[in-house]
Protein backbone atom coordinates (compact mmCIF):
# COMPACT_ATOMS: atom_id res chain seq x y z
CA UNK A 1 0.00 0.00 0.00
CA UNK A 2 2.64 2.47 0.92
CA UNK A 3 4.37 1.98 -2.25
CA UNK A 4 1.15 2.74 -4.35
CA UNK A 5 0.90 5.69 -2.30
CA UNK A 6 4.08 6.80 -2.75
CA UNK A 7 3.14 6.70 -7.02
CA UNK A 8 0.45 9.15 -6.38
CA UNK A 9 2.43 11.64 -4.41
CA UNK A 10 5.09 11.22 -7.51
CA UNK A 11 1.92 12.18 -9.69
CA UNK A 12 0.95 9.24 -11.36
CA UNK A 13 -2.46 8.24 -12.10
CA UNK A 14 -3.15 4.98 -10.96
CA UNK A 15 -6.08 2.76 -12.47
CA UNK A 16 -7.17 -0.74 -11.91
CA UNK A 17 -8.43 -2.16 -15.25
CA UNK A 18 -9.28 -5.78 -15.79
CA UNK A 19 -8.97 -5.70 -19.60
CA UNK A 20 -5.74 -4.82 -21.42
CA UNK A 21 -6.62 -1.98 -23.40
CA UNK A 22 -6.08 1.83 -21.84
CA UNK A 23 -5.04 4.77 -23.17
CA UNK A 24 -1.87 5.05 -24.38
CA UNK A 25 -0.45 7.80 -21.81
CA UNK A 26 -0.71 5.38 -19.08
CA UNK A 27 1.66 3.16 -18.64
CA UNK A 28 1.31 -0.88 -17.92
CA UNK A 29 2.65 -2.17 -14.71
CA UNK A 30 1.96 -5.60 -13.16
CA UNK A 31 -0.09 -3.18 -10.54
CA UNK A 32 -2.30 -1.59 -13.17
CA UNK A 33 -2.43 1.47 -15.84
CA UNK A 34 -0.09 4.33 -14.32
CA UNK A 35 0.00 7.85 -15.65
CA UNK A 36 2.99 10.37 -15.87
CA UNK A 37 1.27 13.98 -14.97
CA UNK A 38 4.07 16.23 -16.15
CA UNK A 39 2.80 19.20 -14.96
CA UNK A 40 3.38 19.90 -11.06
CA UNK A 41 0.48 19.71 -9.17
CA UNK A 42 -0.26 19.44 -5.16
CA UNK A 43 -1.05 16.29 -4.03
CA UNK A 44 -4.82 17.08 -3.66
CA UNK A 45 -4.73 18.48 -7.46
CA UNK A 46 -3.44 15.86 -8.46
CA UNK A 47 -5.98 12.94 -6.36
CA UNK A 48 -9.04 14.79 -7.99
CA UNK A 49 -7.28 15.05 -11.33
CA UNK A 50 -6.95 11.17 -11.06
CA UNK A 51 -11.07 10.71 -10.07
CA UNK A 52 -11.91 12.91 -12.36
CA UNK A 53 -10.21 11.40 -15.52
CA UNK A 54 -11.98 7.62 -14.02
CA UNK A 55 -15.20 9.36 -14.60
CA UNK A 56 -14.96 10.98 -18.13
CA UNK A 57 -17.78 9.60 -20.24
CA UNK A 58 -19.19 11.24 -23.30
CA UNK A 59 -20.81 10.38 -26.50
CA UNK A 60 -18.30 8.88 -28.81
CA UNK A 61 -18.63 11.02 -31.65
CA UNK A 62 -16.32 13.10 -29.74
CA UNK A 63 -13.18 13.81 -29.46
CA UNK A 64 -11.52 13.44 -25.77
CA UNK A 65 -8.68 16.45 -25.40
CA UNK A 66 -7.28 17.64 -22.52
CA UNK A 67 -8.96 20.73 -23.13
CA UNK A 68 -12.77 19.08 -23.17
CA UNK A 69 -14.97 17.05 -26.23
CA UNK A 70 -15.01 17.94 -29.07
CA UNK A 71 -16.97 16.71 -32.61
CA UNK A 72 -16.28 18.33 -35.84
CA UNK A 73 -20.25 18.17 -38.03
CA UNK A 74 -18.79 18.27 -41.68
CA UNK A 75 -22.46 18.92 -42.72
CA UNK A 76 -22.51 22.45 -43.47
CA UNK A 77 -25.28 24.13 -41.20
CA UNK A 78 -26.40 27.71 -40.82
CA UNK A 79 -24.67 29.90 -37.80
CA UNK A 80 -28.28 29.48 -36.00
CA UNK A 81 -28.63 26.26 -36.48
CA UNK A 82 -25.51 25.01 -35.31
CA UNK A 83 -25.55 26.84 -32.40
CA UNK A 84 -28.67 24.77 -31.41
CA UNK A 85 -27.34 21.54 -32.82
CA UNK A 86 -24.00 22.08 -30.32
CA UNK A 87 -26.40 22.68 -27.75
CA UNK A 88 -28.47 19.45 -28.29
CA UNK A 89 -25.88 17.78 -28.38
CA UNK A 90 -24.93 18.98 -24.20
CA UNK A 91 -22.11 21.44 -25.50
CA UNK A 92 -21.44 24.63 -26.81
CA UNK A 93 -21.01 25.98 -30.77
CA UNK A 94 -16.73 25.85 -30.65
CA UNK A 95 -14.86 29.11 -30.52
CA UNK A 96 -10.85 29.35 -30.72
CA UNK A 97 -10.89 31.29 -27.53
CA UNK A 98 -7.04 30.32 -26.62
CA UNK A 99 -4.15 29.44 -28.40
CA UNK A 100 -4.80 26.01 -27.45
CA UNK A 101 -8.73 25.39 -28.79
CA UNK A 102 -7.38 27.13 -32.03
CA UNK A 103 -4.87 24.97 -32.55
CA UNK A 104 -7.27 21.54 -31.48
CA UNK A 105 -9.65 22.85 -33.68
CA UNK A 106 -7.43 23.75 -36.70
CA UNK A 107 -6.58 20.04 -36.47
CA UNK A 108 -10.47 18.97 -36.91
CA UNK A 109 -11.15 20.19 -40.49
CA UNK A 110 -10.05 20.71 -44.32
CA UNK A 111 -12.17 22.67 -45.74
CA UNK A 112 -11.14 26.29 -46.34
CA UNK A 113 -12.90 27.47 -42.90
CA UNK A 114 -15.75 26.91 -40.50
CA UNK A 115 -18.60 28.60 -38.16
CA UNK A 116 -17.02 29.43 -34.83
CA UNK A 117 -19.28 30.51 -32.11
CA UNK A 118 -18.32 34.38 -32.03
CA UNK A 119 -21.08 36.39 -33.03
CA UNK A 120 -22.37 39.90 -32.90
CA UNK A 121 -26.13 38.88 -33.66
CA UNK A 122 -27.68 40.80 -30.82
CA UNK A 123 -25.78 44.07 -31.32
CA UNK A 124 -23.77 44.96 -34.27
CA UNK A 125 -20.15 44.87 -34.47
CA UNK A 126 -20.06 43.68 -30.80
CA UNK A 127 -18.27 40.37 -30.84
CA UNK A 128 -18.34 37.46 -28.42
CA UNK A 129 -18.10 34.07 -27.88
CA UNK A 130 -21.16 31.70 -27.11
CA UNK A 131 -19.96 31.69 -23.59
CA UNK A 132 -19.70 35.17 -23.56
CA UNK A 133 -15.96 36.40 -23.85
CA UNK A 134 -15.61 39.34 -26.12
CA UNK A 135 -13.73 38.80 -28.75
CA UNK A 136 -11.21 41.53 -27.57
CA UNK A 137 -10.16 39.11 -25.40
CA UNK A 138 -9.63 36.70 -27.53
CA UNK A 139 -6.36 36.26 -29.43
CA UNK A 140 -6.84 36.98 -33.20
CA UNK A 141 -5.95 37.69 -36.60
CA UNK A 142 -8.37 39.02 -39.15
CA UNK A 143 -8.12 37.41 -42.66
CA UNK A 144 -6.77 39.86 -45.56
CA UNK A 145 -9.51 42.10 -46.30
CA UNK A 146 -11.79 41.26 -43.58
CA UNK A 147 -13.37 42.33 -41.47
CA UNK A 148 -15.52 43.96 -44.01
CA UNK A 149 -19.50 43.54 -43.09
CA UNK A 150 -20.38 43.12 -46.75
CA UNK A 151 -23.44 44.72 -47.44
CA UNK A 152 -24.09 45.44 -43.21
CA UNK A 153 -25.40 41.64 -43.20
CA UNK A 154 -21.91 39.64 -41.47
CA UNK A 155 -22.61 39.14 -37.87
CA UNK A 156 -20.82 35.38 -37.54
CA UNK A 157 -17.25 34.63 -37.49
CA UNK A 158 -15.39 31.87 -39.34
CA UNK A 159 -12.48 30.48 -38.37
CA UNK A 160 -10.10 29.71 -42.01
CA UNK A 161 -7.80 26.87 -42.35
CA UNK A 162 -4.84 29.13 -41.95
CA UNK A 163 -5.96 30.59 -38.48
CA UNK A 164 -7.46 33.62 -39.20
CA UNK A 165 -11.22 35.01 -38.55
CA UNK A 166 -13.57 36.40 -41.11
CA UNK A 167 -17.06 38.03 -40.86
CA UNK A 168 -19.70 36.22 -42.62
CA UNK A 169 -23.25 35.74 -42.76
CA UNK A 170 -24.83 33.68 -40.29
CA UNK A 171 -27.67 32.55 -42.55
CA UNK A 172 -24.44 30.93 -45.04
CA UNK A 173 -24.50 27.36 -43.71
CA UNK A 174 -20.76 25.97 -42.68
CA UNK A 175 -18.96 22.87 -40.91
CA UNK A 176 -18.66 23.57 -37.42
CA UNK A 177 -17.32 22.26 -34.23
CA UNK A 178 -19.19 21.73 -31.14
CA UNK A 179 -17.29 21.56 -28.01
CA UNK A 180 -17.92 20.52 -24.15
CA UNK A 181 -15.80 21.22 -21.26
CA UNK A 182 -14.87 18.71 -18.90
CA UNK A 183 -17.53 18.40 -16.71
CA UNK A 184 -18.38 16.67 -13.34
CA UNK A 185 -22.05 15.13 -14.92
CA UNK A 186 -21.62 12.45 -16.06
CA UNK A 187 -23.74 10.56 -18.52
CA UNK A 188 -27.14 9.27 -17.20
CA UNK A 189 -28.75 5.60 -17.81
CA UNK A 190 -30.14 7.44 -20.55
CA UNK A 191 -26.75 8.04 -22.56
CA UNK A 192 -26.88 11.71 -22.20
CA UNK A 193 -25.71 14.28 -20.12
CA UNK A 194 -29.12 16.04 -20.35
CA UNK A 195 -31.22 14.48 -16.63
CA UNK A 196 -34.29 15.62 -18.26
CA UNK A 197 -34.51 12.15 -19.93
CA UNK A 198 -36.41 10.10 -17.99
CA UNK A 199 -36.36 5.65 -18.13
CA UNK A 200 -38.71 3.79 -18.78
CA UNK A 201 -38.77 -0.12 -17.46
CA UNK A 202 -40.86 -1.16 -19.16
CA UNK A 203 -39.90 -0.21 -22.76
CA UNK A 204 -36.53 0.10 -21.91
CA UNK A 205 -36.46 3.62 -24.00
CA UNK A 206 -36.13 7.05 -22.57
CA UNK A 207 -38.19 10.66 -23.04
CA UNK A 208 -38.44 14.27 -22.56
CA UNK A 209 -40.65 16.89 -22.06
CA UNK A 210 -39.82 19.52 -23.87
CA UNK A 211 -41.48 23.06 -22.49
CA UNK A 212 -39.77 25.02 -25.04
CA UNK A 213 -42.30 25.28 -27.88
CA UNK A 214 -41.39 24.83 -31.15
CA UNK A 215 -42.77 23.81 -34.81
CA UNK A 216 -43.10 20.24 -35.36
CA UNK A 217 -39.89 20.48 -38.07
CA UNK A 218 -37.93 21.86 -35.29
CA UNK A 219 -39.04 19.61 -32.70
CA UNK A 220 -37.94 16.95 -34.53
CA UNK A 221 -34.69 18.75 -35.38
CA UNK A 222 -34.11 19.05 -31.22
CA UNK A 223 -34.87 15.55 -30.81
CA UNK A 224 -32.59 14.16 -33.88
CA UNK A 225 -30.23 16.04 -32.38
CA UNK A 226 -30.26 14.73 -28.81
CA UNK A 227 -30.09 11.55 -30.10
CA UNK A 228 -33.74 10.40 -30.52
CA UNK A 229 -36.82 11.37 -32.61
CA UNK A 230 -40.61 13.09 -31.60
CA UNK A 231 -42.13 10.02 -29.04
CA UNK A 232 -44.10 7.28 -31.67
CA UNK A 233 -45.99 5.56 -29.04
CA UNK A 234 -46.03 1.70 -29.56
CA UNK A 235 -48.03 0.29 -26.67
CA UNK A 236 -49.89 1.03 -24.09
CA UNK A 237 -47.09 0.68 -21.59
CA UNK A 238 -45.13 3.55 -23.33
CA UNK A 239 -48.20 5.99 -23.39
CA UNK A 240 -49.38 5.46 -19.49
CA UNK A 241 -45.32 6.46 -19.08
CA UNK A 242 -45.79 9.52 -21.84
CA UNK A 243 -49.10 10.33 -20.17
CA UNK A 244 -47.52 10.37 -16.81
CA UNK A 245 -44.04 12.44 -17.72
CA UNK A 246 -47.29 14.83 -19.66
CA UNK A 247 -48.64 15.20 -16.19
CA UNK A 248 -45.27 16.44 -14.85
CA UNK A 249 -46.21 19.60 -16.98
CA UNK A 250 -49.07 20.67 -15.94
CA UNK A 251 -51.10 23.41 -17.64
CA UNK A 252 -50.71 26.34 -15.41
CA UNK A 253 -46.64 26.17 -16.63
CA UNK A 254 -47.17 27.21 -20.27
CA UNK A 255 -48.76 30.38 -21.59
CA UNK A 256 -52.65 30.54 -22.31
CA UNK A 257 -53.34 27.12 -23.56
CA UNK A 258 -50.57 26.72 -25.44
CA UNK A 259 -49.72 23.44 -22.83
CA UNK A 260 -52.82 21.51 -23.67
CA UNK A 261 -51.22 19.59 -27.14
CA UNK A 262 -48.09 17.89 -27.13
CA UNK A 263 -46.17 17.33 -30.81
CA UNK A 264 -45.41 13.37 -31.04
CA UNK A 265 -43.82 11.86 -33.92
CA UNK A 266 -46.66 10.55 -36.58
CA UNK A 267 -47.97 13.48 -39.72
CA UNK A 268 -50.21 13.15 -42.41
CA UNK A 269 -47.16 12.27 -45.27
CA UNK A 270 -49.30 13.59 -48.10
CA UNK A 271 -51.75 15.31 -46.34
CA UNK A 272 -54.80 13.10 -47.52
CA UNK A 273 -55.86 11.81 -44.02
CA UNK A 274 -52.88 8.91 -44.71
CA UNK A 275 -51.42 8.97 -40.88
CA UNK A 276 -48.27 7.41 -40.37
CA UNK A 277 -45.23 7.38 -37.93
CA UNK A 278 -42.50 9.45 -38.82
CA UNK A 279 -40.82 6.02 -39.52
CA UNK A 280 -43.20 5.46 -42.09
CA UNK A 281 -45.86 3.10 -40.33
CA UNK A 282 -49.79 3.09 -40.21
CA UNK A 283 -51.02 4.25 -36.67
CA UNK A 284 -52.59 1.10 -36.00
CA UNK A 285 -49.33 -0.91 -37.31
CA UNK A 286 -47.28 1.14 -35.09
CA UNK A 287 -49.62 0.76 -31.94
CA UNK A 288 -51.90 3.05 -30.92
CA UNK A 289 -53.93 5.06 -33.02
CA UNK A 290 -56.84 6.52 -30.81
CA UNK A 291 -57.88 10.25 -31.96
CA UNK A 292 -59.52 12.17 -29.78
CA UNK A 293 -63.47 12.62 -30.07
CA UNK A 294 -64.27 15.07 -32.98
CA UNK A 295 -60.29 14.56 -34.32
CA UNK A 296 -58.57 14.21 -36.97
CA UNK A 297 -60.54 17.69 -38.24
CA UNK A 298 -57.88 19.17 -40.31
CA UNK A 299 -59.07 22.54 -38.87
CA UNK A 300 -57.99 26.16 -39.99
CA UNK A 301 -55.39 25.37 -43.33
CA UNK A 302 -54.76 21.89 -42.52
CA UNK A 303 -53.36 20.21 -40.01
CA UNK A 304 -50.85 17.73 -41.12
CA UNK A 305 -48.69 17.56 -38.00
CA UNK A 306 -49.35 15.21 -35.17
CA UNK A 307 -50.02 15.29 -31.33
CA UNK A 308 -51.00 14.38 -28.20
CA UNK A 309 -53.64 16.10 -25.89
CA UNK A 310 -53.97 16.08 -22.24
CA UNK A 311 -56.72 13.71 -22.21
CA UNK A 312 -54.17 10.94 -23.65
CA UNK A 313 -55.70 11.04 -27.50
CA UNK A 314 -54.21 11.63 -30.81
CA UNK A 315 -54.88 14.81 -31.76
CA UNK A 316 -54.10 16.90 -35.66
CA UNK A 317 -52.60 20.05 -35.53
CA UNK A 318 -50.96 22.71 -37.55
CA UNK A 319 -47.06 22.29 -38.42
CA UNK A 320 -45.81 25.75 -38.24
CA UNK A 321 -47.48 27.07 -34.77
CA UNK A 322 -44.78 26.51 -31.68
CA UNK A 323 -45.96 23.91 -29.08
CA UNK A 324 -43.99 22.16 -26.47
CA UNK A 325 -42.67 18.33 -27.82
CA UNK A 326 -42.09 14.86 -26.36
CA UNK A 327 -38.42 13.12 -27.87
CA UNK A 328 -37.75 9.30 -27.71
CA UNK A 329 -33.97 8.36 -27.55
CA UNK A 330 -32.53 4.87 -27.22
CA UNK A 331 -30.42 5.01 -24.02
CA UNK A 332 -27.40 2.99 -26.09
CA UNK A 333 -27.52 5.97 -28.95
CA UNK A 334 -25.78 8.01 -29.28
CA UNK A 335 -22.84 5.34 -28.36
CA UNK A 336 -20.89 6.98 -24.79
CA UNK A 337 -17.21 6.19 -24.10
CA UNK A 338 -15.19 6.65 -21.45
CA UNK A 339 -11.92 8.05 -21.83
CA UNK A 340 -10.33 4.28 -22.03
CA UNK A 341 -12.24 4.14 -25.10
CA UNK A 342 -11.98 7.45 -26.32
CA UNK A 343 -8.38 7.39 -25.81
CA UNK A 344 -6.97 7.51 -29.83
CA UNK A 345 -7.89 11.26 -30.68
CA UNK A 346 -5.57 10.69 -33.69
CA UNK A 347 -8.73 9.14 -35.89
CA UNK A 348 -10.42 12.65 -35.24
CA UNK A 349 -7.17 14.82 -36.46
CA UNK A 350 -7.34 14.97 -40.33
CA UNK A 351 -4.66 15.10 -42.62
CA UNK A 352 -5.84 17.33 -45.22
CA UNK A 353 -3.17 16.68 -47.63
CA UNK A 354 -3.17 12.65 -48.09
CA UNK A 355 -5.26 10.88 -50.50
CA UNK A 356 -7.85 7.88 -49.28
CA UNK A 357 -4.90 5.31 -49.40
CA UNK A 358 -2.47 7.17 -47.35
CA UNK A 359 -5.63 7.41 -44.98
CA UNK A 360 -5.70 3.77 -44.46
CA UNK A 361 -1.91 3.43 -44.50
CA UNK A 362 -2.01 5.73 -41.54
CA UNK A 363 -4.91 4.02 -39.92
CA UNK A 364 -2.78 0.68 -40.05
CA UNK A 365 0.10 1.96 -38.89
CA UNK A 366 -1.51 3.61 -35.59
CA UNK A 367 -3.16 0.95 -34.76
CA UNK A 368 0.23 -1.06 -35.10
CA UNK A 369 1.56 1.25 -32.67
CA UNK A 370 -1.62 1.25 -29.75
CA UNK A 371 -0.86 -2.57 -30.18
CA UNK A 372 2.82 -2.47 -29.18
CA UNK A 373 2.09 0.17 -26.54
CA UNK A 374 -0.60 -2.15 -24.88
CA UNK A 375 2.06 -4.70 -24.76
CA UNK A 376 4.96 -2.34 -23.69
CA UNK A 377 4.14 0.71 -22.09
CA UNK A 378 5.23 3.48 -23.59
CA UNK A 379 8.87 4.51 -22.88
CA UNK A 380 9.31 7.49 -20.55
CA1 LIG B 1 -16.49 39.52 -44.55
CA1 LIG C 1 -41.80 4.24 -29.08
CA1 LIG D 1 -57.18 19.03 -34.90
Amino acid sequence: MKFILKYVVLGFCFAFMDGVKFRCDYKYTYLGWLKYHEIPATWYDARLQCKFEDALKFSCDYRYTPLGWFKYHEIPATWYDARLQCQFEGGILASPTTAEMKNIMLESFCKPEILTGIHATFSKGNYHSIDGIPLSSIPHEWAQYEPDNKNNAEQCLTLNSDGKLSDVRCEEPRPYICYRRHSKVDVTNCGTPDPEYLFSNQTKKCYKFHTNRRTFKRAQFACSAEGGHLVIINSDEELKFINELYAKYPLSKFLGTFGSTAFIGFHDWDESADWRTLDGHPLQEAGFAKFSPGQPDNATTGEYCGSLLRNGLLNDMLCEIHYPFICEKRPDYPEVCDIASAEDGTKYVRNCDTDIEDDKQSTEEIETETEIDIRMGPIY
